[in-house]
């Protein structure tokens, strides 16, 4: 069986829940104490960081590498497109998301970072990004269109931290926050939530 090492307010581990769960399959969930790390996580993480993925000998880390390893291992439903074009294309946009969203969303979220004008330009750049998505979610129902993909699956997670990060989106982002609505009434994503990060939202 998997075995999933999570932060309970982690939101990359968030990700890796939330497929595990919209995947349906057995899983453990370990939920690992940040702020008091046991010793294995350096063992299986050389960076000591969560979210971490065990199945039998294979270990692994980093919330998309293990997300695109479930999905391949229990293909329905199927959250990587099929078509090896737009599955490129796929991995360009998680690659962009990390690079411009997640570097600030990692700023918010490491206790060390105490310098309030990083957060507040941690928090400028994340607005300005998520704006820029509004055009493409008021066609789309979901990041690539009608399919929810692991796209949607990466993004949740900031999507529902942008009130406990301090973050206000502009009124022309509305697409965004619905967006966001569509995926949170989705049964996996609710069952996937820790009861610390149930509390983020009202
Ligand atoms: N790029 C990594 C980021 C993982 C990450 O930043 N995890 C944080 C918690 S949200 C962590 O384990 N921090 C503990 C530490 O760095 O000591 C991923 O996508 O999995």
């Amino acid at each position: 069986m998997m075995q999933l090492y999570s932060g309970t307010t982690c939101p990359f581990s968030q990700r890796c829940r939330f497929v595990l769960f919209e995947k349906g399959m057995d899983f453990e969930i370990r939920d690992i104490d940040l702020y008091n790390k046991p010793e294995d996580i350096s063992v299986m993480n050389p960076y000591g960081q969560v979210p971490i993925l065990v199945e039998r000998d294979l270990v692994l880390y980093e919330s998309n590498i293990i997300n695109e390893y479930i999905d391949e291992r229990f293909p329905h439903p199927q959250l990587m497109p099929a078509d090896p074009i737009m599955r490129a294309r796929t991995r360009l946009f998680l690659y962009n998301f990390e690079k411009e969203l997640f570097v600030h969303v990692s700023t918010l979220e490491n206790r060390n970072e105490t310098d309030p004008a990083a957060q507040e330009a941690a928090r400028q750049h994340i607005r300005d990004r998520l704006s820029m998505l509004a055009p493409i979610l008021l066609k789309n129902k979901y990041m690539l269109g009608e399919e929810f993909s692991m796209l949607d699956v990466a993004i949740a997670p900031l999507l529902w931290r942008l009130d406990h990060y301090g973050i206000e989106l502009p009124k022309n982002a509305a697409p965004v926050q619905k967006y966001g609505e569509r995926i949170f009434s989705r049964p996996a994503y609710i069952e996937a939530l820790t009861p610390s990060e149930k509390v983020m939202r009202r």
